[in-house]
């Protein structure tokens, strides 16, 4: 694969832009995720035609998921870890899944400022999610931008998301590496993070284990390594771990990334991590196949004829849910 650069093209047709993207054009690759990132009908044409061309040029990186709750130094630690996977000559592409319409910002890395250094790195890039719309939305935009980045040449994929709701299930659900981040609290800090993305975790990094927090932050490590212990392992080869770090100080992050690749060579070796990639594309198969089915749908001339009276019907307990979908699916098939 090519390294990415910033050569300058003005790429017409999807096998154009396709090409232009996997010669690491930064402004095509850009251009791409805009398309990918469209729902106008036609953009999505182009863009599954874009995806179709780039295929085989994807599935090489490394893609890891960054999820922790609001303050746990979720931004620190992408800066972090991204300047020293950079300075191992990978090329690193930070992602992210945002389907909050309303946090203040606007977007998830709409702190991309704060990413000053890593943002000046020539082999970093680092795209804002566009906020808002479904989570499949959201998820499916960010999946489609990690596979042009990977096209692009990019060998790290670092995709972050908010430490609330149903985002880490979906940003899991794209990823071969989860990694959760939290910082040391109290005592009661086992319970800042819900018991569901704990089992989602791979990798558990408490972060500021620095200056007065620490102690905390070693105690933390040990509270975590006994959660994780009564958990099902998520992988054969690969045991969930728990890390300590400094995202401000950049300290540990090698241990980190070396944790990382550890773990991703227990797995591509064991064989999980294709039997994993594919039953994540199945996943997305249908995931597309029952939205887009749903659109279609709606949009349905019967469908939309009878959409109104059984919506009233079903809410005004006149007819059951049952009987009302079936009425529904009838009108479509
Ligand atoms: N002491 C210490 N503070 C840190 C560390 N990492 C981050 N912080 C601080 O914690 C605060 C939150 O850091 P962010 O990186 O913005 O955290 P975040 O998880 O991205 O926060 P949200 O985007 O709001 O969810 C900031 O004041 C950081 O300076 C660390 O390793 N040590
Ligand atoms: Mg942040």
């Amino acid at each position: 694969v090519t390294e990415p650069d910033a050569a300058p093209t003005t790429p017409g047709s999807p096998g154009e832009l396709a090409a232009a993207i996997r010669d690491g054009d930064r402004r095509a690759l850009a251009r791409g995720i805009t398309l990918v990132e469209s729902r106008r009908d036609d953009h999505r044409r182009q863009a599954e035609a874009l995806l179709d061309e780039v295929l085989p040029a994807t599935g090489g990186a490394a893609r890891i998921g960054i999820s922790g709750p609001p303050g746990s130094g979720k931004s620190t630690f992408i800066e972090a870890l991204g300047l020293e996977v950079v300075d191992r000559g990978h090329h690193v592409a930070v992602l992210a899944v945002d389907p909050s319409s309303t946090r203040s910002g606007g977007s998830i890395l709409g702190d991309k400022t704060r990413m000053v250094d890593l943002g000046r790195e020539p082999r970093a890039f680092i795209r804002p999610s566009p906020s808002g719309g479904t989570l499949g939305g959201v998820a499916r935009r960010t999946r489609e931008a990690m596979l042009l980045c990977e096209a692009a040449g990019f060998g790290v994929v670092l995709v972050e998301t908010v430490g609330v709701g149903q985002s880490e299930v979906a940003v899991a659900d794209l990823v071969d590496l989860f990694c959760v981040l939290v910082s040391p609290g109290a005592g009661d800090e086992l319970q800042g993070i819900k018991r569901g993305i704990m089992e989602l975790a791979d990798l558990l990094v408490v972060n500021k284990a620095d200056g007065d927090l620490a102690a905390a932050a070693q105690r933390a490590q040990a509270d975590y390594e006994h959660a994780l212990h009564l958990m099902r392992p998520r992988w054969q080869a690969a045991p969930a771990r728990v890390l300590t770090c400094s995202a401000l100080h950049r300290s540990g992050i090698d241990e980190v990334w070396a944790a990382m690749t550890g773990f991703r060579d227990a797995i591509v070796a064991s064989g999980e991590l294709t039997e994993h990639r594919r039953r994540q594309a199945l996943a997305w198969l249908w995931t597309e196949v029952q939205d887009g089915l749903v659109d279609r749908l709606r949009a349905d001339p019967h469908v939309a004829g009878r959409l109104p009276q059984l919506e009233a019907d079903v809410a005004e307990g006149r007819r059951s849910v049952a009987s009302a979908a079936r009425d529904l699916l009838d009108q479509f098939t």
